[in-house]
């Protein structure tokens, strides 16, 4: 990758003071690029092992932090996670204003940037500016910046956020460190500053406020309601932990209140992130984290290293493990909108929809659109993608199965629900409890904390045990493998990832392979976050799915 190609030469270019550009330069020379590394901007940001040139990436993420901060004229945040990856890896993902992820178009200068040595860093950024910052007036980089950034519990963050704070210094920034966060704290605390003093007013941007936004809206909709049993939750040994912890100080107890046994939340030893347990763990080995002694058919979560994603499971007296994945808290959460926006007697007025991506199991799908009657979408993977989509509903419900998702409210649904007059009782408590469930969901991005307390409340609504949750649908057995290749890039995929469009006739052999199986469907695409591809199938039986996935996995073998 060479630096720089992406820039075109400006008309007239803007030439940064000479210090300014040596500053950036001088700043950046304890972070240089390892020799023949080669960084790039995916679907999960920068991830990478946190010793193996991350520092230099940090620094340059640094400048566009400061740049994109300008070129909105906003407040721009930065995620230090590596999510649900094990101890020793750490990333970094850029926030936009309204708590969403980095715009696409400006991916490629991350990358080019991260990709750009120590000593051209100035010239670089000199670059950039030209590139986005210069109208006719010049005055887009004279613009003052603001950065927040947050990290989740490695040790190995506190140096990134070093090398990242020197670029944000060189270039004389103003940034606040939030210390340790969640991903969608982060996000929150994002949107919260940006949106302060307009009528979208999102919360208080800090810490206590995003707890007191949840556990107020949370107890408007358990009103009169009470969980049945308790839930137990796994938090990775990540920093879900202490601030679940941190969150049940805000959140009632007994009736009307919840009872959250919080496991698996030692930060104290790095080494045990995400080992053995955390959303992930359970959803690819599909099976609780082996240190989780609960009764049969108590709840159970399991969040994610960063807690944006959770999955809920359960095991039955018999001893049979149930998976709840992302698929089932999205239908979950769509029957409860649904029934209660009809109730509100405002159904006709906001647009339902449902957005997965080709992982969502077939049945889920089968599911909303028969029996919900719902439109449900299909996208690339990565939840930029189905947040996009989802963001054209009123009521806009995403979901990728591992867990990772949230629910969109339009300005016309927010507006409906808030600016209805109740015509009896009934209909209030739905508009109300409508109205908590905007705030009670992170609308700035998939949250674990915060969709679990949502599904807790639904199924409180519905008196539901999990396995009336379960019998919603059957899932349709299936298996997910990661294979790895020469070269993942010449895996193209088209039509939301479901189709190969090469190695040529791939497609064809896989669609003979599929032909054979009642109910079977398998597509295969490239990992955008490590350097493998993925082969995905399912079929009517757990035998058949596996015999698919066995001989498509074959074919990829031998491309
Ligand atoms: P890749 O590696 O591109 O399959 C994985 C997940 C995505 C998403 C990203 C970002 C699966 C099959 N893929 O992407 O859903 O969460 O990581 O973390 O779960
Ligand atoms: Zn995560």
């Amino acid at each position: 990758m060479s630096t720089g190609t992406i820039f075109n030469q400006p008309k007239a270019a803007v030439r940064l003071p000479s210090d300014l550009i040596e500053a950036i330069n001088k700043a950046a020379e304890p972070f240089p690029i390892p020799d023949g590394k080669e960084y790039g901007y995916g679907t999960a940001g920068f991830r990478m092992k946190a010793n193996a040139g991350l520092d230099h990436v940090m620094y340059t993420v640094g400048l566009i932090a400061a740049a994109r901060s300008k070129k909105r004229n906003a407040t721009i945040g930065v995620m230090i996670t590596a999510s649900h990856n094990p101890a020793e890896d750490n990333g970094v993902k850029l926030v936009d204003p309204m708590g969403d992820m980095l715009e696409q178009s400006w991916e490629k200068y991350a990358t080019t940037l991260a990709n750009t040595p120590s000593d051209k860093l100035g010239q670089a950024y000199e670059d950039l500016v030209n590139e986005e910052l210069v109208d006719e007036l010049r005055q887009i980089h004279d613009r003052p910046a603001k950065v927040v950034f947050g990290r989740d519990t490695r040790p190995s963050g506190v140096a990134l956020v070093k090398a990242m704070k020197a670029a944000l210094d060189a270039l004389k920034v103003d940034y606040t460190d939030y210390g340790i966060l969640t991903t969608p704290q982060l996000h929150y605390i994002v949107r919260c500053i940006n949106t302060k003093g307009t009528a979208y007013e999102f919360g208080e941007p800090t810490e206590e406020g995003y707890y007191k936004k949840m556990a107020s809206a949370f107890k408007v909709l358990m009103h009169g309601r009470s969980i049945q049993g308790s839930v137990t939750v796994d938090c990775a040994n990540g920093v879900g932990g202490p601030k679940l912890r941190e969150l049940l100080k805000y959140l009632p107890t007994g009736q009307g209140g919840i009872d959250i046994k919080v496991v698996n939340d030692d930060v104290s030893k790095p080494e045990i992130l995400n080992y053995e347990c955390g959303a992930d763990y359970v959803k690819t080995k599909q099976r609780a984290p082996p240190n989780i002694s609960v009764g049969p058919n108590e709840r159970c979560a399991s969040l994610d290293g960063d807690a944006d994603r959770v999955v809920y499971y359960y095991t039955d007296a018999s001893g049979n493990f149930t998976l709840l994945d992302g698929d089932r808290i999205a239908t979950l959460g769509a029957v409860f909108l649904a029934d209660m926006t009809r109730t509100a007697g405002i159904d006709e007025k906001l647009k339902i929809g449902i957005v997965q991506t080709a992982y969502a199991n077939g049945a889920s799908t089968e599911y909303v659109e028969k029996v919900l009657k719902l439109p449900v979408e299909c996208t690339n993977t990565g939840v930029k993608h189905l947040h996009h989509a989802a963001a054209r509903y009123d009521i806009g419900v995403y979901f990728e199965a591992n867990g990772h998702g949230t629910i969109l409210f339009s300005e016309n649904a927010i507006r409906t629900i808030r600016g209805t007059e109740p015509k009896s009782p009934g209909q209030k408590h739905a508009l109300d409890s409508l109205s908590a469930c905007i705030d009670l969901i992170n609308q700035a991005v998939g949250d674990a904390i915060s969709d679990m307390l949502f599904a807790e409340v639904v199924l409180a609504h519905k008196t539901w045990t999990p396995e009336n949750w379960k019998n919603t649908y059957i899932d349709l057995p299936n298996y997910l493998r990661r294979v790895e290749v020469p070269d993942r890039r010449i895996f193209v995929a088209v039509d939301a990832e479901r189709k190969l469009q090469s190695p040529k006739g791939m497609q064809e052999q896989i669609d003979n392979l599929v032909r054979l199986y009642v109910k079977g469907r398998s597509f295969v695409r490239a990992s955008g976050t490590e350097d493998a591809v993925r082969v995905y199938a399912e079929a009517a039986t757990r035998t058949e799915a596996g015999k698919l996935a066995s001989s498509v996995e074959e074919l990829v073998k031998g491309a």
